[in-house]
């Protein structure tokens, strides 16, 4: 029998800032900070490799409501081009001002046990683009920045990766999709996410699922698996 591939797993908290949390997060997630228990006891657990993202925008960031004419967060979107290739084109739901690169609504909240992290990828620095993913921008034709996080799993060898953090239904979402691509085995574990849209988390995970994540939790043999020895 072909021998398997060792189990190097590695964790990737995604967004875990001030801005995408209550009480005063200017685009604050339902029960956002209710994560931190669960995303602590995963941090103390032997990842090969430990990552943090952070969502870090200039102020005038073209996902921001504030960027553009007579629009609202929430409600409204705006299409976004490649800016290296203007027919590539996609309509982007539009947010309030948040994560400003140097303000304290971009912190990683405090409670994060943040000597656990070995590396803090900071994204969406582009104004002109959205990048929910932490791996790079939505384009393909031809793709735009890369931040450089799959070549980082690679050289460390790593096998599974497991996505936690804020938003479900958008940066976790789209980081697990792209580590699924990149050819990871790719969990989200459950209780260490909330939703922008606590009623659309069913239909979005399994919008997940038929893109190769599986959903688990703390209790799951997946998780379960990296309290023991491998
Ligand atoms: C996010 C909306 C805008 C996220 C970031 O981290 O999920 N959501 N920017
Ligand atoms: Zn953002």
């Amino acid at each position: 029998m072909a021998d398997r591939a060792p189990f190097r797993p590695a964790l990737i908290v995604v967004d875990f800032q001030e801005d995408f949390c209550p009480p005063h997060g200017s685009l604050a997630v339902k029960d956002g900070r209710d994560i931190t228990e669960t995303v602590n006891k995963l941090l103390a657990l032997p990842f090969v490799l430990k990552v943090a993202t952070k969502d870090w925008h200039p102020p005038d960031h073209i996902s921001f409501a504030s960027s553009h004419a007579n629009k609202q967060p929430f409600t409204d979107s705006v299409m976004i081009k490649n800016p290296l290739n203007t027919a590539e084109t996609y309509e982007s739901r539009l947010w309030p001002v948040h994560c400003v690169q140097g303000t304290t609504g971009a912190d990683l909240v405090p409670e994060l046990h943040l000597t656990q992290i070995d590396k803090v990828i900071e994204k969406g620095m582009d104004k002109r683009v959205e990048m929910y993913s932490p791996f790079y921008d939505p384009f393909n034709e031809p793709r735009g920045s890369d931040s450089g996080l799959a070549g980082i799993l690679k050289e460390k060898e790593i096998s599974d990766v497991y996505v936690v953090g804020l938003a479900a239904d958008y940066c976790v979402k789209n980081c697990a999709v792209d580590a699924a691509k990149e050819g990871f085995k790719t969990f989200i574990v459950e209780e260490s996410t909330r939703a922008v849209d606590p009623d659309g988390w069913q239909d979005c995970k399994e919008e997940i699922k038929a893109m190769g994540v599986e959903i688990v939790n703390m209790k799951s043999p997946e998780v379960q698996r990296l309290m023991t020895a491998f």
